[in-house]
């Protein structure tokens, strides 16, 4: 890796995960340019448990701003390691779209746009609720999916994309196994480069609470299973268009951490 920031009080030198705890945090989404990020390979390995594993069932919800899915079970699923210290608890996962294939997305890498992109948030298990946890720099982990629009559906979307036919108008909602985020576990993807820094919410209140792992490699997604995700009307009758933030500004002094 290229940067070594920190030294602690005890003269040991801090963990990988010390040193991105302790980066300057931004605005986001962000554009990324991968070849300007110091790239570190010695992270640990990001562990999600309790995902797909899970027997348990969820509510898929069209919030009137995005489709949202959270467990409505006690035993949510937990995620560690790569830039994380201890661990932080699932909360629900949402999605990012647009009207077209290359603008549904909100972090930018290398200049690609992607026709969506979902987010798993996460909050630090230290605090008692995702409410508790905004206000603190350690607060959130949020995990980053590119999704990338093609021609042949995508299987191991079906399941949740029949969900997304049962909730077109606003506060509708539909029950969904586990089973129907298998669609992450994709060892391509997951096994591959992402990149973390510390940031913001994409919307309100925009706190900067946020570490973000955003994976390099996009998740495929069929043209006709993304057309059910534009379906989904908000609050005034008429399909959501666009829930995209658009990239702020990079501060003086932040940094990216391109992972592989
Ligand atoms: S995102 O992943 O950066 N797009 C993101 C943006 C906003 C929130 C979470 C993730 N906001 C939080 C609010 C909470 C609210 C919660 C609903 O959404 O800060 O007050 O309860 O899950
Ligand atoms: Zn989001």
């Amino acid at each position: 890796k290229s940067i070594s920031l920190k030294v602690s009080a005890s003269n040991t030198v801090a963990s990988d995960a010390e040193q991105i705890s302790k980066l300057r945090a931004s605005q986001s989404p962000i554009a990324i340019s991968l070849q300007r990020c110091p790239t570190w390979s010695s992270l640990d390995p990001l562990v999600f448990k309790g995902y797909w594993d899970n027997n348990s069932n969820g509510i898929l919800v069209n919030t009137g701003q995005t489709a949202y899915f959270t467990f409505d079970t006690p035993s949510r699923p937990r995620l560690s390691g790569g830039p994380l210290i201890g661990e932080y608890i699932f909360e629900q996962m949402h999605f990012h779209w647009s009207v077209d294939d290359f603008t549904g997305c909100e972090h930018v890498l290398d200049g690609h746009g992607y026709a969506a992109e979902c987010h798993l948030v996460h909050y630090n298990s230290k605090y008692q609720s995702l409410e508790a946890a905004v206000p603190h720099a350690d607060g959130l982990a949020v995990v980053g999916y590119l999704l990338e629009a093609v021609d042949a559906p995508n299987p191991n979307f079906d399941m949740f994309i029949e969900g997304l036919e049962q909730i077109k108008k606003p506060d509708h909602s539909v029950a969904l196994s586990a089973e129907s985020l298998a669609w992450m576990n994709r060892e391509d993807v997951t096994n591959g480069s992402y990149v973390t820094y510390k940031g913001s919410l994409t919307t309100p209140p925009y706190g900067e609470c946020v570490t973000w792992i955003i994976y390099e490699k996009a998740v495929q997604i069929g043209s006709e299973q993304l057309g059910l995700l534009r379906q989904l009307e908000g609050a005034d009758s008429v399909p959501i268009e666009r829930n995209v933030r658009p990239t702020q500004r990079h501060p003086p002094g932040h940094s990216v951490i391109y992972v592989k």
